[in-house]
């Protein structure tokens, strides 16, 4: 077996930290790594989770440290690199030896002569892309895909410039994410984000966490966890590895816990389902809750169903119909197991319920949020102290993003507002999220490609088809910091856009600016970048899209160069905008900002039917044929998303490699398979087309049979275009069905 850690943090935290400073040479008495996330400084440009009131001046962990030099870093991709090296070139080279060219420093445009990328000017590139758009036949031939770290201000102006242009063609990386949370709860609660702070943490009596791997991916969550352990609360995790954060930690940032080698355990439970288990479970869990209550009635927050809800008789007639068996089978845990998390979930006041992408990336991932839901409602924790249901996001603002209008299916009355505010007439149409943005270029009804921010060539699934779809396009353009697959499968014209990193001085007419971001937690605050910009040619990315707004309508309804002058304005018009933000610039001008109100924390329900509702969703179907496989595609501790800081991945055991393929013992005697045999991963989709990844390495893991794990862009070849989640359509990044041959 792969020696897996058993606990997160310490010094192999702290030397990991060092290493990166070092090796993006973090110039000396730098200050930067201070002040991140503090009061007055920029906003960690890694997760979302939010910052402590009391943010000590070491607000960052390992995690963010590297995300941090990854932009701090010496290197530079200038235009004398871009020479050396033709794109057909660039194409072969890895995901990680694209990026660790460094920080783009010019505008630079694609000449199909010479195969080469030329540097262009500013003025020259916005004229193009003009250019390209007053071309089109309708303007919904053109997409505008946004990732979600761009700031409110940035993703505001976008978004008016595209609607501006006449199309809601707004896909973004949350299409891929968080958006079955955002569906399911909608539905549940007419809220698609989580209902509790980080106050609540210190008050709950259990905290549960589903298909989560916070040691990596939301390291400052595990102080949190930490702290509630300390003082005794449970905490409950479901995932299918043993996620080393998930069993202890050790703060790097507590000098007695690192000189002693103590560490603080997390999970008082963890429960290891089959891949795509988690609805079977949590229903099981509510049928033993239900079976409970039969002869304690109490256990039912009884009030609560009656004022507040709807539709208890009917979801608590499904699960009495719903037999152990078929609970107990779908989801891979024993009767007991269930028996004993319900139980804890009974003896517990106040229950928060976190989850990410174990969950939304399943064909019922709408489902297994609403059963999250479903499972708080019965005892009434949401809305009240300690309690409710918090999907932890992932990009540092892409819950910012969506609430100043990055959707692709935007409500009437935002339009009406827009209208308003600007005077223009907005398109009605909704348009394409991620996988309908990328059909439609694929079959050639979409030809203009924006990218603000993001690597949409390596993010998305079944990359054959998605690299084939850029390259259709007339024109791809990328708003980016560093060179990535994108910018090398690219349209038949392509622009690379350098922009300013959240770190980065922002200097605009009417002196620096500061930009604004929404964290999991509701919260909105400022973020003010002080360091050198990487180039002098960079240009923010409020300022790029009013370039680009300047010349695509001189003279039209937006003064564009007044809004960039001051950054206030923009946060100006947002406020008149949406609703929320009143008083936006004074209120982001106090430490830690403002919480959006959020009234389903409130008990106030603005669902259609006035109430909390328990939705009734089926079972999924998930049987697999026999030899095969699901397959899960996740982070490794050295990756950003597509962004692969180094190979590896300490917590899991694994050193030096990506192209390695997680598998239970038994499955892997059973195909004959040692941890020197290389094996190619063939995916079956419901079209039957071929999608293979090779050159796979098997590590035996511990994880359930029938199950198994590899990395993430690596494997997004084998994600088949159609396979997504039920009313979401987020892709299946959790659940592919495969066969392993052996190569060689
Ligand atoms: N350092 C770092 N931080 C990040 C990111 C990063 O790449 N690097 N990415 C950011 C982004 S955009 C996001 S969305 C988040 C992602 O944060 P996570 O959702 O934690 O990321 P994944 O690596 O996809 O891990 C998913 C976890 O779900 C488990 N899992 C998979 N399938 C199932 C299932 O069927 N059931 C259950 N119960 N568990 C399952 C996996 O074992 C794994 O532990 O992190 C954000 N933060
Ligand atoms: N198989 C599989 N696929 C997945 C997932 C999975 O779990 N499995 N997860 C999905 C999820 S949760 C997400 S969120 C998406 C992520 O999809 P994206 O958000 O599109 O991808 P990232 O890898 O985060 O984008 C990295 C690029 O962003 C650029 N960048 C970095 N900082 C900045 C900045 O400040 N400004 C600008 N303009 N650009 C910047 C850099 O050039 C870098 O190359 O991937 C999804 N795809
Ligand atoms: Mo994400």
């Amino acid at each position: 077996m792969a020696k897996s850690k058993t606990k997160a943090g310490g010094w192999g935290a702290l030397i990991s930290s060092f290493h990166f400073l070092k090796r993006e040479s973090f110039l000396k008495g730098n200050k930067t790594l201070f002040r991140m996330n503090q009061p007055r400084g920029f906003d960690c440009p890694g997760c979302a989770w939010p910052d402590p009131k009391d943010a000590s001046v070491t607000e960052f962990c390992e995690n963010g440290v590297k995300a941090l030099t990854y932009e701090t870093t010496s290197k530079r991709a200038t235009p004398e690199f871009f020479a050396r090296h033709q794109v057909s070139e660039m194409r072969a080279w890895d995901d990680f030896t694209l990026e660790n060219t460094g920080r783009l420093t010019h505008p630079m445009a694609y000449h199909a002569e010479t195969d080469r990328y030329e540097p262009i000017g500013w003025d020259e590139a916005f004229t193009r892309i003009a250019g390209h758009l007053r071309s089109l036949a309708s303007p919904d031939e053109a997409i505008f895909y946004t990732s979600g770290r761009t700031s409110n201000e940035a993703a505001f102006l976008y978004q008016l410039l595209g609607r501006l242009y006449g199309t809601n063609n707004f896909p973004d990386c949350s299409n891929m994410c968080h958006e079955s949370s955002g569906v399911g709860m909608r539905e549940s609660l007419a809220t698609g984000k989580g209902t509790v702070s980080l106050e609540d943490f210190g008050k709950a009596d259990a905290i549960f966490i589903f298909g989560q791997n916070p040691g990596t991916n939301h390291p400052r969550m595990l102080t949190e966890l930490e702290k509630a352990s300390r003082r005794g609360a449970r905490i409950v995790s479901f995932n299918p590895l043993r996620e080393a954060g998930l069993l202890n930690f050790t703060h790097p940032q507590n000098a007695a816990d690192m000189i002693f080698g103590r560490s603080t355990p997390i999970s008082t439970h963890y429960y290891q389902p089959r891949i795509g288990g988690d609805l079977a479970a949590v229903r099981a869990m509510t049928k033993a809750v239900l079976e409970r209550a039969e002869s304690d009635p109490a256990l039912l927050d009884r009030a609560f169903i009656a004022c507040h809800t709807h539709g208890f008789e009917e979801y608590r007639r499904m699960v009495r119909e719903t037999s152990w068996d078929l609970l107990v089978d779908q989801c891979g845990l024993t009767r007991k197991q269930i028996e004993e998390a319900a139980e804890v979930y009974c003896r517990a006041d106040r229950v928060i319920c976190c989850w990410a992408m174990g969950l939304t990336q399943h064909r019922h991932g709408v489902a297994n949020v609403q059963e999250i839901v479903n499972l708080l409602l019965l005892r009434g924790n949401i809305g009240r102290p300690g309690a409710g249901p918090c999907p932890v996001r992932g990009h540092s603002n892409v819950q910012g993003d969506r609430t100043v209008g990055i959707t692709e299916e935007p409500d009437e009355a935002f339009l009406v507002r827009l209208e308003k505010e600007f005077g223009f007439p907005a398109p009605r149409r909704h348009g394409y999220a991620t996988v309908a943005a990328i059909k439609a270029m694929a079959a050639g009804r979409a030809r203009f490609f924006l990218g603000m921010g993001g690597n949409f060539a390596s993010a998305t699934p079944d990359s054959k088809l998605t690299w084939e779809a850029l390259q259709r396009c007339d024109m791809t353009v990328h708003v980016s910091t560093h060179l990535n697959r994108s910018h090398v499968v690219h349209g038949k014209a392509a622009l690379i856009l350098p922009c300013l990193g959240r770190s980065e001085a922002d200097l605009q007419a009417a002196g620096r600016q500061s930009v604004t971001v929404e964290d999991s937690m509701s919260m909105v605050h400022a973020s003010t970048g002080t360091n050198r910009p990487a180039s002098e040619h960079l240009k923010s990315e409020p300022a790029i899209v009013a370039g680009i707004g300047r010349k695509l309508f001189p003279g039209g309804p937006v003064d564009w160069e007044a809004l960039v002058a001051d950054y206030d304005r923009i946060r100006e018009r947002i406020e008149a905008v949406i609703p929320g933000f009143e008083d936006y610039n004074a209120r982001i001008r106090q430490p830690g900002g403002f919480q959006l109100r959020n009234p389903a924390a409130h008990r106030e329900w603005k669902t259609a039917n006035g109430r909390a509702n328990f939705v009734v969703n089926p079972l999924p179907d998930l049987t697999v044929a026999p030899g095969r496989l699901r397959l899960m595609t996740l982070r490794s501790h050295n990756q950003y998303n597509t962004t692969i800081y180094d190979s590896g991945d300490r917590y899991r055991g694994i050193t030096g490699e990506r192209r390695v393929i997680f598998l239970h013992p038994t499955d892997m005697q059973e195909r004959g398979l040692t941890a020197k045999s290389s094996v190619t991963i063939r995916s079956h989709a419901g079209d039957r087309r071929e999608r293979l990844a090779s050159g796979f390495r098997p590590v035996p893991y511990d994880l359930p049979r029938g199950c198994a794990a590899a990395y993430y862009p690596e494997t997004n070849v084998l994600v088949g275009i159609d396979e997504v989640a039920v009313k979401s359509l987020t892709p299946m990044s959790k659940y592919i069905e495969v066969t392993l041959e052996v190569e060689g």
